[in-house]
């Protein structure tokens, strides 16, 4: 039998009066657990490939003879080593563009690989990519255009609609696990789809996969720039309701050109311009999807992928020691007196744990004491978003000679907010936010970029 000593009471007391006060109540709506695990990825690949690649051009029209697709050295599982090297999550690979050229052997379409020289028309790019995704860890991706250039059932929609379940139908069944499903929009103004039709497929077949763009669980960002908005709340008004829809920036890496194009290299961005682009996507709680075309010998180019390492380098290199950790850290109010929500849960490094204050307090200051004069010019604020989106507006400041100067400030924090600075050196910041409901802050960083 077991006896309870006086100890162990002791013990159990203390500590149910320390963990004295609830969790505070979802501010609704809130990500869904495969929203969540997405926008914890931050940064993928989105990789254009097809019958256009072998022409020069964005947009074929169709016509093009699938025997003109033959690349010399595909290797998709290059691509996708480069995206989880380069700190990549995801990748998404056009199954089929605006062309109707399908990359994969589809049963229900003669215009496909399967018409093509490259592997004698037995060769599959989805396959590859698909492979390595899971045999990498990678979250697999595709894109299928609705517009479709090439199938003349495309003329009649419900036969259109038929065909192009067919194809989502084999995408969907023969690739292992699916997280994500773009549809763009481009080139179907006036037609009708049967979205929910599609939707539906969806759902039952790859339940955990995200609907991008022309689909309810992602939203496209507005541009092609890989810039999202200062100001980006993940709650949107969607038919007259109010839902979860975080934002994704799709960007080529090449100025203008998705697919590759033999005199294409002069459009590459720089490394800078590439990290500006992150600071203007995850930076400010979107998800940037970066796309790098593969060549006419189905692999990623050398220089490209030179760009893609050097910015990773410095992304990781530049957050991997938060001087702000494990400082002494307090709050204008932690919730409940409670050290599961204290000011130190959000320099702890721990994702799980925030510092959040009481209800009906949703202005808040954090306190973090350096210890001696630090150096930083980046800072990083996220907020716990599993309980919604709250914060509207923040500012940080420093103390720098015995005053506290303004460092930055800004709106809406979501996910994840970075901003850049000049350097400052202080003995301690202080982070001031206002929100709509009691703030949760998981996390909190100072930072000093890498060369
Ligand atoms: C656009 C398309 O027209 C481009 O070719 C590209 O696929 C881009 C991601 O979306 O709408």
């Amino acid at each position: 039998m077991m006896t309870i000593t006086f100890a162990t009471a002791l013990l159990i007391t203390t500590s149910l009066i320390q963990l004295s006060a609830p969790p505070p109540e979802p501010l609704l709506p809130v990500p869904s657990p495969e929203q969540l695990a997405w926008q914890q990825l931050e940064y993928g690949m989105f990789c254009h490939f097809g019958i256009n690649t072998f022409h020069n051009e964005e947009w074929t029209d169709g016509t093009k003879d699938p025997q003109s697709f033959n690349p010399s050295d595909f290797n998709g599982r290059q691509w996708v080593e480069v995206a989880k090297r380069c700190g990549m999550g995801y990748l998404v690979v056009t199954a089929k563009h605006h062309d109707g050229f399908a990359v994969y052997p589809t049963a229900h379409s003669d215009y496909a690989v399967t018409a093509s020289p490259w592997r004698d028309g037995k060769g599959d790019v989805v396959r590859e990519v698909a492979d390595a995704c899971h045999d990498l860890g990678v979250m697999f991706g595709f894109y299928l255009s609705p517009w479709d250039r090439h199938e003349p059932k495309y003329a009649d929609p419900p036969a259109y609609d038929a065909h192009f379940k067919n194809m989502l139908r084999e995408l969907l069944t023969n690739y292992g696990a699916v997280g994500e499903v773009w549809f763009d929009g481009a080139g179907s103004e006036g037609h009708v789809y049967d979205w929910d039709g599609y939707y539906g497929l969806i759902r039952e077949l790859q339940p955990q996969a995200l609907i991008a763009i022309c689909g309810p669980d992602i939203r496209w960002v507005g541009n092609e720039q890989g810039v999202a908005p200062e100001t980006l709340w993940n709650v949107v008004d969607r038919d007259e309701e109010q839902v979860w829809y975080p934002a994704e920036c799709d960007v080529p890496i090449r100025k203008g050109q998705w697919f590759f194009h033999t005199d294409g290299e002069p459009q590459l961005r720089s490394v800078d311009e590439v990290l500006d682009i992150y600071y203007k996507s995850v930076g400010r709680g979107a998800v940037l999807l970066l796309n790098v075309s593969p060549d006419r010998r189905g692999l990623l180019p050398e220089k490209d992928v030179a760009v893609l390492d050097e910015v990773w380098r410095i992304v990781s290199e530049t957050f991997k020691t938060n001087l702000a950790e494990g400082k002494a850290a307090t709050a204008s109010n932690e919730r409940g007196g409670d050290p599961a929500f204290a000011a130190a849960n959000a320099i702890d490094g721990d994702d799980a744990t925030y510092w959040c204050t009481d209800d009906g307090v949703p202005e808040g200051m954090l306190i973090v004491d350096l210890g001696e004069p630090t150096t930083f010019n980046r800072s990083l604020i996220q907020e716990h978003i599993a309980l919604g989106q709250r914060v509207e507006s923040y500012k940080l400041e420093a103390m720098v000679e015995g005053e506290w100067i303004p460092v930055v400030e800004g709106t809406t924090i979501g996910y994840k907010r970075l901003d850049r600075f000049a350097d400052v050196t202080a003995t301690q910041v202080r982070l001031t936010v206002r929100a709509r409901a009691c703030p949760t802050i998981q996390a909190f960083g100072l930072y000093r970029a890498a060369e």
